[in-house]
């Protein structure tokens, strides 16, 4: 699958920090070595439906992740997927009396536009569930011959129970992940599986869905996690630097993505951090597709909302935290943009190194963009009441804005 353009990032002078980032399955900060080429999967969206300001709070966070490699010199191999073949997405389709390919297209293509419009850095491979199914059989087989897989009336189960490691990246107990598994495509109750956590790998076909050629496990599709699995085994390898999404991803998705992966290899782990966004909510409720309490990117910019105004709503709250969606959110980014933008197109101002500096510290601590925001307001600030003779400043704020935020003043 093609992803979307880049957006130029400029060189800032100076030195780029490493990023320490939280880990779920630690718990704490870790100090992210990637060497030269820092590798992240990020999982994509299930495409049924138009982009809300929670998938882009997500993207926001995954984006600066990757403008801080980027800002120490090093090449970033960013993966992302494509969730082209779900039960909510076969679901919508049919709801809507529409062809589910088309439909997934159609919102792949949407994306695309908002991630551009937002200034999101592409992925190097995007990737379709779809067309990673012939990297998938192979696995779901290999899972087989291993003894970490079996079947239950022609469907293929995931044993939990082979990963001696399974458990460690959502750290929960087990009456906490048979709730989450019921609530988030798992079927704890179904009978005859050797443990209720255990999730599908592959799925027989059914009447009246698509199904892929699964070789030896006969015809059907697969199960998600495999899918994200296969995708980052392929470009990635074991042992990458992040594996991230917003925190509904942590369990089941990461922690079974990461015991299919631990199973498959031998190796553990298989990210260095597991990272997680916290939830938008609209109403006092997480944003969410299946419950329609949405602000979509693409409404917002049809309204004539400048995309660098939603970009600096979304780095106006820190990634790990949840937060609500407001008419008011969105004004404040407005009025914020106006005032960068004013200072930037001033001939000169303070000097803007110690910004800079501020800039990078902010974000290689846990991507504390509220404290980069506050760092780059306070230096429009101080021109505004001080004035200052630096006539290179306001070119240097705004390409280290561009380049470590995604906002273009
Ligand atoms: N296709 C799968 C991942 S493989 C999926 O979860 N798709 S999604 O479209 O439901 O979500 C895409 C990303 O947006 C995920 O990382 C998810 O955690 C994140 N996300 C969904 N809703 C919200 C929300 N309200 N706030 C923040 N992030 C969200
Ligand atoms: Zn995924």
């Amino acid at each position: 699958m093609h992803a979307w353009p880049a957006s130029e990032v400029p060189a800032l002078p100076g030195q780029g920090r490493d990023l320490r980032i939280h880990d779920t399955a630690t718990g704490g900060l870790v100090t992210l070595d990637p060497g030269p080429v820092a590798r992240i999967y990020v999982c994509g969206i299930t495409p049924y439906d138009a982009t809300h300001m929670g998938h882009a709070a997500t993207y926001n966070a995954f984006d600066l992740v990757q403008r801080v490699w980027l800002d120490t010199k090093r090449q970033v191999h960013y993966v992302q997927n494509v969730t082209d073949v779900d039960d909510p997405l076969l679901e919508r389709a049919q709801r809507d009396d529409v062809d589910w390919v088309a439909l997934a297209e159609k919102e792949t293509a949407l994306f695309r536009e908002d991630m551009t419009a937002l200034r999101m850095l592409p992925p190097r491979h995007y990737i379709g569930a779809v067309e990673a199914i012939p990297g998938i059989v192979p696995l779901v087989e290999r899972l087989r011959e291993l003894g970490a897989a079996y079947e239950l009336d022609g469907d293929v189960y995931f044993s939990v129970e082979s990963d001696p490691h399974f458990g460690q990246v959502s750290r929960l107990d087990a009456a906490a992940m048979r709730l989450l598994s019921a609530e988030r495509g798992g079927d704890p109750d179904r009978p005859g599986k050797k443990n209720p956590l255990d999730p599908m790998l592959w799925m027989a076909a059914r009447e009246g869905e698509p199904s892929w050629d699964g070789g030896s496990l006969g015809r059907g599709r697969p199960g998600w996690h495999i899918e994200c699995v296969a995708i980052a085994l392929d470009h990635l390898g074991m042992g990458f630097d992040v594996q991230g999404g917003g925190s509904d991803l942590a369990f089941p998705h990461h922690e079974m993505g990461a015991s299919h992966a631990q199973v498959l290899t031998g190796e553990f782990p298989m990210a260095k951090a597991y990272v997680h966004a916290g939830m938008v909510a609209l109403h006092g409720e997480k944003m969410s597709k299946s419950k329609g309490n949405l602000v979509f990117v693409s409404q917002l910019r049809r309204d004539g909302v400048d995309p660098a105004a939603i970009r600096l709503a979304l780095l106006a709250h820190h990634y790990r935290a949840d937060w609500e969606w407001t008419d008011q959110v969105l004004a404040d980014a407005q009025a914020r943009l106006g005032r960068w933008r004013a200072a930037v197109s001033r001939p000169d101002g303070p000097s803007a190194d110690a910004l800079v500096e501020e800039i990078r510290a902010a974000l290689a601590t846990d991507l504390d963009a509220p404290a980069a925001l506050a760092a780059v307001d306070r230096w429009a600030q101080l021109q505004d009441t001080q004035g200052g003779t630096d006539t290179a400043a306001p070119g240097v704020v705004s390409r280290a804005v561009d380049a470590l935020l995604g906002v273009a003043l």
